[in-house]
């Protein structure tokens, strides 16, 4: 059985448990509603009186926060303190290009490490292990948040990032002894194609945990994983918006993700209606932060596709577990982990041809690596353009797709109207074979 690293609240009797999410709910109310204007507004207007939010079914009662108002408030709208206090800052994808800014208290690092190296001690990671954390280092949280985690429980970390240079993040990995491996899970899958065409067998190297995530991925792939690295591997998730990862985590049992439900009130609600549904009944994963000082959220929609597990898991945690995201309620797509609306590939192609062309992106998984390819519907006098200019077109839209949303592509021009429609004549934008 793994350590359970903060027993007082991940295996708390849930009456008390309970109990402590309402007085931080209330604490959490009255800090937004006095320090962020946009909660001020959407509270008055829907004639909330937060103090008659006293049960945990209350919270049915307040309105829900989208991504469309956070990239709205960009950069500092959200933020519920002084900007003095806060001592991070991390951002993410917005709908249409426009990022959002979040923001970190130092209290909020605090709180976010612990989460961190709860999931960590949960999927059996301990002080005596070298961590080696393949994910990226920037304004993404992936890097920073589970560095500080798994620096906070003492193991030794190894922040190699998320290198375009696999065979040297397999150097490290040799060579530093790594026994704990975090990544996206298809940068998982492209370590494990390398070392074959190494030629290092999985047992030279030490490892023995893997915890994966950032991006879906099911149980077919964690047994591709685990065969191909001799590791047992783990489910973590987290959002952006809400610190990163540390929201939730896979335990020995590995049948759900335990969520650290001592900072986050989680609800599933029906994406069309938005009224909550049972536990057990698959639907919008709508998250409430009742510890953030810096960017509280209250009822945000993730966007992300998942249920509530019903019962006791035989860890001994008490805190609820949810099912692993597998799909999402919006066209956001997540490639090599990186985060990507249609939406902004559709700015960059509006700007590179002079027109808003139709397009359609497509993912495959081509011997372990995912590829990605946009198609473009292109007037027909372009194709009359001598093939230097057209050349010139696809290489300028690859470099843009490149640089302002960090992923590569492959570009496709074809003819108007040659791309399938759904029925309303739209184009379906992402078609994912992975
Ligand atoms: O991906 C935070 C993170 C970093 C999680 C490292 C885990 C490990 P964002 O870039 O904001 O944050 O992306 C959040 O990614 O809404 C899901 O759609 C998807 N996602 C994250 N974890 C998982 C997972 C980080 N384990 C979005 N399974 C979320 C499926 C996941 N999807």
């Amino acid at each position: 059985m793994h350590m359970i690293y903060n027993a007082k609240f991940e295996t708390m009797p849930r009456d008390e448990l309970i109990q402590l999410q309402i007085e931080r709910l209330q604490s959490t109310l009255n800090r937004v509603y006095r320090n962020v204007g946009f909660y001020k507004n959407i509270f008055d207007e829907n004639k909330i009186d937060i103090e008659k939010i006293k049960r945990i079914d209350d919270i049915r009662q307040l309105p829900v926060t989208t991504k469309d108002d956070l990239r709205k408030s960009y950069p500092y709208n959200m933020f519920a303190v002084p900007l003095r206090d806060i001592v991070r800052i991390h951002s993410t994808a917005g709908r249409t290009g426009k990022p959002i800014a979040i923001g970190y208290t130092r209290n909020d690092i605090l709180n976010w490490s612990d989460q961190v190296a709860r999931v960590l001690a949960a999927a059996g990671v301990t002080e005596n292990d070298f961590v080696q954390i393949a994910f990226d280092y920037n304004m993404f949280t992936g890097g920073f948040g589970l560095h500080y985690g798994a620096e906070k429980m003492g193991a030794s970390v190894i922040p190699s990032s998320q290198s375009g240079n696999v065979e040297r993040q397999i150097h490290i990995m040799k060579d530093y002894k790594t026994t704990v491996l975090l990544s996206t899970p298809s940068y998982a899958h492209r370590i494990a194609g390398h070392l074959r065409e190494m030629g290092i067998h999985p047992d030279e190297l030490n490892l023995k945990i893997g915890l994966f995530g950032a991006e879906p991925w099911g149980e077919a792939t964690r047994g591709r994983i685990e065969d191909a690295l001799h590791l047992s591997a783990y489910n973590i998730y987290g959002v952006n918006e809400m610190m990163g990862p540390g929201v939730s985590g896979e335990c020995g049992e590995k049948s759900g993700l335990h969520v650290n439900e001592d900072h986050y009130i989680v609800e599933i609600v029906d994406p069309r209606t938005g009224e909550p549904v049972q536990h057990g009944t698959e639907g919008e994963l709508v998250i409430t932060t009742i510890t953030r000082e810096g960017f509280p959220l209250i009822r945000y929609r993730t966007g992300d596709i998942s249920s509530i597990l019903e019962g006791a898991c035989p860890c001994g945690r008490t805190t609820l577990r949810m099912e692993r995201v597998a799909a999402r309620t919006d066209d956001l797509f997540v490639f090599n982990g990186i985060n990507i609306f249609p939406a902004q590939i559709g700015e960059i192609l509006k700007r590179a041809t002079g027109i808003d062309p139709r397009f359609q992106v497509s993912i495959d998984n081509v011997a372990g690596d995912d590829v990605m390819e946009v198609k473009v519907e292109v007037v027909e006098s372009m194709f009359n353009d001598e093939i230097k200019k057209i050349m010139a077109l696809k290489n300028g839209i690859a470099a843009s797709i490149e640089r302002e949303v960090g992923a590569t592509a492959k570009i496709t021009l074809v003819e108007q109207e040659t791309l399938g429609t759904t029925t309303g004549g739209r184009v379906k934008p992402v078609i994912d074979n992975r």
